[in-house]
């Protein structure tokens, strides 16, 4: 077997991701950053499921371009200077990428995050590690931390917690324990009661981890720049009592604070198993009481509880600076890293004005909400059509009358037939093969003044007339002089010889429930002198609708009379067609292609061809 690297980290380091972990990465290359290394430590990230291409990030305040490859070889090929890997691949595919991994001589270094890879699959990988003079670190863990180095994936956690534990300089303290969670905890206490963290590797939860206490206790004695050993280790296995021999063969001669969790199980009358897989004493001799007793005898620094393990650090390190061994460097401050926009914003540190503002419906929290009321209320209240759209278009409930009117409005307005313009464009585009949003846009488009589009018009027309107090008679003959036509007057088929029935039912309910009909009224005296002129100039059904809904705003109680005028003044009544025609557009769009109608060409005896004479010259 091949000698395994002592230094597995240094300011040059550079890795391979395995996986598209992209936060991971950024944490990275922010810890990077605030160590003063000059480039980032993650030269590429491998990951099988898309093509090539880059992927961008941040290198403090600049954003640069990292390479991803679909192939683990071309990213080795690439990055020759890539020594360690990374491999964030899940428990069904680590085994598989860590095998892979392992062909190239220039990996000394792996960690494994995933948690539950088989056992067997795992001695494999340790089998042929030890064979190639690699150190696995996990599987199953957070990685580990070389401080002013490398950082392994989320070790640390986030940046503030980095600069809170100042890993981004090296101490004097090594430490190695198996939880990921714990070793952050160890990166608190070691930069709270010391100079700080020289090295820290948390190996992993499993029963058969890919490198073992000793193996990063040893490397640790072995590197100068270590000057004392923290090992947080836990119930469950025998590794501890490796440390014990090495001890007291003198192979370890650094001050040692060892403390094995898990004290509290002796309490349990049976065997317990704590969170990770290897947490468990199988004999006495697994106990965390019994390891801590061996560790002291074997004369490492054991504290009463975990509690006491500042205390205890505290105490060691103070005799090896009193003693000249270790000497504090003095604190530099790091290179400032901006903050995550989201993050900063989290953390109320900032504020932006929004670009958008919304006040009808929020869709961010657990509810859906409309104007104010949940849509579980929406249904609880049985509001219907009329009155969601009360809620979305009105901001407001609307009593129970004006939410029928709504809908009775969008029940007449659905369809008028296939001859009525919109719909005839509807059809034309559908026969020409197009979507349905084509078809029913194109429908939709012709809507305006002339046709189904006269409300807001009518509306606006009839309640200046009836609010100056005009005579209906001197509003018909005004709008003649002007040479205006009356909005909400005329239709090309219905007259008073062939009334318009869907006004008729407007009618019949409007009269029945409106507090006031006044508007309307108005308009229907109207009515009376256009259609003694002319049988086709009724009260049309835009006109109807335009009219009655300015008495429902200004009457229903719901609204100011500024509020009902500005609801009027901004389009809100056109709309009311424009949704119940859609009805009928997306019926004659389906109807077409049911009969599969072909492609529509206009006849050119309907069409009078007047171009001017031949002019010559
Ligand atoms: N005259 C609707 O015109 C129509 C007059 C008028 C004073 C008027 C026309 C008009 C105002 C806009 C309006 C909505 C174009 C209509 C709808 C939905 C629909 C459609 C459907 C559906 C019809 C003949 C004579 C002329 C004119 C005079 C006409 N309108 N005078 N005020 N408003 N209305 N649009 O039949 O002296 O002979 O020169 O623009 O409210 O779109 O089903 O089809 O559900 O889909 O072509 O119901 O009224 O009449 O233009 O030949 O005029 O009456 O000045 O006088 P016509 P024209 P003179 S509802």
């Amino acid at each position: 077997p091949i000698a395994k690297a002592t230094t597995l980290f240094s300011k040059h380091t550079k890795s391979i991701v395995w996986g598209m972990q992209t936060r991971a990465v950024q944490g990275m290359l922010d810890f990077d950053y605030v160590c003063s290394r000059e480039e980032p430590s993650v030269a590429a990230m491998v990951y099988p499921f898309t093509g090539d291409h880059k992927q961008k990030y941040y290198w403090g305040h600049k954003e640069i371009l990292l390479p991803v490859y679909k192939n683990m070889s071309d990213a080795m090929k690439k990055h020759p200077d890539v020594d360690v890997l990374i491999n964030f691949a899940s428990l069904r595919s680590a085994f598989d990428s860590t095998v892979e991994t392992m062909q190239y001589p220039q990996i000394h270094t792996i960690a494994i995050i995933a948690e539950g890879i088989p056992e067997a699959h795992t001695r494999k990988i340790i089998k042929a590690a030890d064979k190639k003079g690699i150190t696995i670190i996990g599987p199953a863990t957070v990685g580990g931390i070389k401080p002013g180095c490398f950082k392994i994936g989320n070790t640390g956690g986030m940046l503030d917690n980095i600069l809170a534990s100042k890993l981004y300089r090296p101490g004097s303290v090594a430490y190695v324990s198996r939880s990921g969670g714990m070793s952050n905890e160890l990166n608190n206490i070691i930069s709270r009661t010391t100079d700080g963290v020289f090295e820290g590797v948390a190996i992993g939860g499993d029963r058969y981890p890919g490198s073992v206490f000793t193996d990063h206790v040893l490397r640790y004695q072995d590197t100068p720049g270590v000057k004392m050993i923290v090992v947080l280790g836990e119930i469950g296995g025998t590794e501890e009592y490796m440390i014990c021999q090495a001890m007291k063969q003198g192979r370890i001669t650094k001050p040692m604070v060892c403390w094995c969790i898990g004290t509290c199980a002796t309490m349990f009358s049976s065997e317990v198993q704590f969170g990770h897989a290897g947490a468990c004493a199988n004999q006495a001799s697994e106990t965390a009481v019994a390891k801590n007793k061996a560790l002291k005898e074997a004369g490492a620094f054991v504290p009463k509880s975990f509690d006491e393990l500042g205390e205890i650090i505290i105490s060691v390190y103070d005799d090896l600076v009193a003693r000249g061994v270790i000497q504090p460097a003095e604190e530099m401050p790091p290179p400032t890293v901006p903050m995550d926009y989201s993050w900063a914003r989290e953390l109320g540190l900032i504020r932006k004005p929004a670009s958008f503002m919304t006040s009808i419906c929020d869709e961010r929290g657990q509810e859906l909400i409309y104007a104010g009321m949940p849509i579980t209320e929406v249904f609880k209240s049985e509001i219907g059509l009329g009155g969601t759209l009360g809620l979305l278009w009105f901001q407001r409930r609307l009593p129970r009358y004006a939410c029928q009117f709504i809908e009775m409005c969008l029940m007449v307005t659905a369809d008028h037939g296939p001859a009525v313009s919109g719909a005839h464009n509807t059809i034309v585009c559908a026969r020409a093969g197009k979507d349905l949003i084509s078809c029913l846009t194109s429908g939709l488009l012709t809507i305006g003044d002339r046709f189904g589009g006269a409300l807001d018009a009518a509306a606006k027309q009839f309640s200046k007339a009836f609010d100056s107090g005009m005579l209906p008679m001197e509003f018909v003959n005004k709008m003649k002089k002007d040479g205006k036509l009356i909005m909400g007057i005329g239709h090309r088929v219905k007259s008073i010889n062939n009334p318009d029935m869907r006004v008729q039912i407007l009618k019949d309910f409007v009269k029945q429930h409106f507090p006031s009909t006044q508007l309307l009224d108005y308009a229907l005296d109207v009515e009376k002198i256009t259609t003694s002129k002319k049988p086709n100039l009724i009260l049309n059904v835009d006109g109807f609708i335009g009219v009655a809904f300015v008495d429902l705003l200004r009457t229903c109680g719901g609204f100011t009379r500024d509020e009902a005028d500005e609801f009027v003044e901004i389009g809100a009544l056109n709309g009311i067609f424009v949704l119940g025609r859609s009805m009928g557009f997306i019926g004659h769009y389906l109807d077409q292609k049911r009969l599969k109608q072909g492609l529509y060409r206009h006849p050119w005896d309907d069409i009078s061809y007047v171009l001017p004479e031949h002019m010559s010259m």
